[in-house]
């Protein structure tokens, strides 16, 4: 009956289709701000779940509808509705429900994690109706979406033009600002998004080495732990992860002695956005080793078992000796400060690889991201927010062209300055037993990146030796190849061997 109303008097500024547990929140969210707003989802209960939920809060401006004609019918023209269900088929499904009742000039909002290149088509696919599409990256989770959120808009600007005022009231607010801005055009929004969560994959990953390194080598317990990262809180690392790191080292086990954390099962999830962007980095020829060092310990934290029966076996032929293990004698305090320091360089070199991608993306599609633009829109409401990224948007500022973010002279200032403790962490880290693929990738990419002589010379001899690739010379131009075998046979002939 509210949905009849509605439809008749065409009131809501804006719709929203998916009401699980992003599209409720963002739809309170959006509400709550002022915005009337139609709410629908193929199940029914969720409508009830958001029209109590909305009336509970005071009776935000929110209308239910069960069948998509009227919650079409019920926004204001040209109408924006977000769509927010499972990413792929479901959103197909979602938008042929909707598009029947849709209209020239109306517009499709996808805030989904979607491939990219899903939105692409379907931008195609809508257009042939005169329909707009937008595809959007919402990051922050649940608290993010009712909060506000991070929001990476790509597709149809003019649509964006539509809905910029609800978008830049509804996303987190940091002192330049909203955390939202128009990403480009196409499936930018999405790709910005992937690569987000790339980026915070790599973050999770180092920040659980620092606590393997403490825990393991250092033998801090958990009280010490939530300590230690919430004065690290307090510092240069300031950050969303950081923050909620320090709590999760607080809370106690409901079932048993000690803290919840020891309690679960060492197996992380995941849902594709960081193999996307491991595999858009491949495709691209950027050295990502830091985000792809984090899919890879993902991959293998979900062979428990295996790892168990590695264990075993290991233990049995004696691989734990003297050397390997909690460290004597330790310096606490000295670790602590070696390990921020290694967690910082570390974490820079992981955003230099995520901004690289995205300018790669960037210029083989013609979407002219604002990298500076992108650090300063995550630097609230998402997951990966941080203190940090004022100083990566600063960076993007002073040279838009900047090759690589660990050049920038505050940045590579700053991993200098780190980088004697970064080497110790890692050094100590491999002495004990104890894997740090995440600092130690971002050590080997920064200590490749920084070498203007690399062995690569070798390797292109190789290649030309066994299938005639040739080489270019450091002394003179050209292409060159060279009978490798006959010249090291007749040089072999004439010299002795080295003993
Ligand atoms: P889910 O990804 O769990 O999807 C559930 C929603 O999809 C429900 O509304 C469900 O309707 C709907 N749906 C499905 Br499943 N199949 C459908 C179909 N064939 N036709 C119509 N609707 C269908 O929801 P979520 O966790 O809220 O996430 C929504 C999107 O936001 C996803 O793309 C997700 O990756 C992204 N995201 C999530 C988070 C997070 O923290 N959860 C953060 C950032 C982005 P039903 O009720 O009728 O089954």
């Amino acid at each position: 009956m509210e949905s009849a109303a509605a439809a008749a008097a065409a009131i809501s500024r804006i719709g929203l289709a998916g009401l699980a547990v992003m599209g409720q929140n963002l739809a309170l969210n959006i509400a709550e701000k002022g915005f009337p707003i139609s709410v629908y989802n193929r199940t029914a209960s969720r409508v009830d779940d958001t029209l109590h939920r909305a009336r509970e809060e005071g009776g935000l401006p929110l209308t239910g509808h069960y069948d998509p004609r009227d919650f079409v019918l019920s926004i204001r023209r040209p109408r924006s509705i977000i769509i927010l269900v499972k990413a792929g088929s479901p959103v197909d499904q979602t938008i042929a429900t909707l598009a029947r009742f849709l209209e020239p000039g109306d517009c499709i909002i996808d805030g989904g994690n979607e491939w990219y290149e899903n939105t692409e088509r379907r931008i195609a696919e809508v257009s042939a109706s005169g329909l707009l599409y937008i595809g959007m990256g919402v990051s922050g989770g649940e608290d993010g979406a009712r909060n506000g959120p991070s929001l990476m808009p790509g597709g149809s600007f003019q649509a964006y033009g539509n809905i910029q005022d609800v978008l830049a009231k509804v996303a987190a607010q940091v002192d330049d600002g909203p955390c939202v801005t128009y990403i480009g055009e196409g499936g930018s929004g999405n790709f910005v998004k992937m690569v987000h969560n790339g980026i915070e994959y790599g973050d999770m990953q180092l920040i659980a080495e620092a606590y393997d390194v403490l825990k393991n080598v250092g033998g801090l317990s958990n009280a010490e732990l939530a300590a230690t990262f919430a004065d690290w809180n307090r510092g240069e690392l300031e950050s969303f992860l950081i923050e909620i790191t320090a709590d999760i080292f607080g809370v106690r086990d409901e079932f048993g002695e000690g803290e919840l954390v020891d309690k679960i099962l060492d197996k992380t999830g995941m849902k594709g956005t960081g193999k996307w962007t491991v595999q858009q980095a491949a495709e691209l020829s950027i050295a990502a080793p830091t985000i792809a060092a984090s899919l890879d310990s993902r991959y293998l934290s979900g062979l428990k078992e295996e790892r168990e029966e590695a264990d075993r076996v290991f233990k049995e032929v004696g691989v734990l000796g003297e050397a390997l293990g909690r460290k004597r004698g330790i310096d606490k305090k000295a670790l602590v400060d070696d390990v921020r320091q290694a967690l910082y360089a570390s974490k820079i070199c992981s955003y230099a690889q995520g901004m690289n991608l995205l300018r790669a993306k960037s210029t083989e599609k013609g979407w002219n991201l604002n990298l500076g633009e992108l650090a300063r829109i995550w630097k609230g409401g998402c997951i990966i927010r941080a203190v940090f990224l004022d100083r990566i948007k600063k960076a993007y500022e002073r040279n838009p062209r900047l090759a690589n973010l660990m050049v920038d002279p505050e940045f590579a200032r700053e991993m200098v300055q780190r980088q004697a403790a970064w080497r110790r962490v890692v050094g100590l880290a491999i002495e004990a037993g104890i894997s740090t693929p995440g600092m130690s990738a971002s050590l080997a990419y920064f200590d490749t990146y920084r070498r203007a002589r690399l062995p690569a010379n070798l390797v292109q001899a190789q290649r030309d030796l066994f299938g005639a690739h040739t080489y270019e010379r450091v002394d003179r131009p050209g292409s060159f190849h060279t009978e490798w075998t006959k010249l090291a046979r007749e040089s072999k002939a004439g010299a002795g061997s080295l003993n």
